[in-house]
């Protein structure tokens, strides 16, 4: 068994949930942040059989756009919270993806 850990852009999470539900996946959506854009995005905990992996990673591909996105604040700090002013276009996405090995689940 394997976990996927998804990170999509919050416009991709709710077409990606209704493609894996559809799909009969089990899936679990957590509200993160990004860690150099400081902005929402969306985290998919998906606990899925080995040989369910590459399935699942094309519906993942085909709901999750690569954006463009700009702002006008450098997110870095200067040992404070100080924020550098800075305008900066990074692309996004579509997603980020780790494939972890399960040992075993438990539903109790
Ligand atoms: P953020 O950390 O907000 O990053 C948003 C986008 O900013 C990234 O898109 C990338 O294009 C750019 N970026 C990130 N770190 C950068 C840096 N040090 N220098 C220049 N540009 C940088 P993605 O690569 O598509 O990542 C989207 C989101 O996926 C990330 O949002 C983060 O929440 C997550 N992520 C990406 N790589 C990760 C990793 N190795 N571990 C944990 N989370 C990760």
């Amino acid at each position: 068994m394997k976990l996927l850990i998804c990170i999509v852009q919050e416009q991709d999470a709710h077409i990606l949930r209704d493609d894996l539900i559809e799909a009969e996946v089990g899936v679990t959506t957590l509200a993160t942040t990004g860690g150099f854009l400081r902005s929402g995005n969306t985290t998919f905990l998906i606990g899925i059989s080995a040989d369910r992996v590459d399935e699942v990673l094309e519906i993942v591909k085909n709901s999750s756009k690569t954006r463009e996105v700009s702002t006008s604040y450098m997110p870095m700090t200067m040992g404070t919270d100080t924020y550098i002013p800075y305008p900066l276009n990074v692309t996004v996405g579509g997603a980020t993806v780790f494939v972890l090995d399960v040992e075993e689940q438990i539903k109790i």
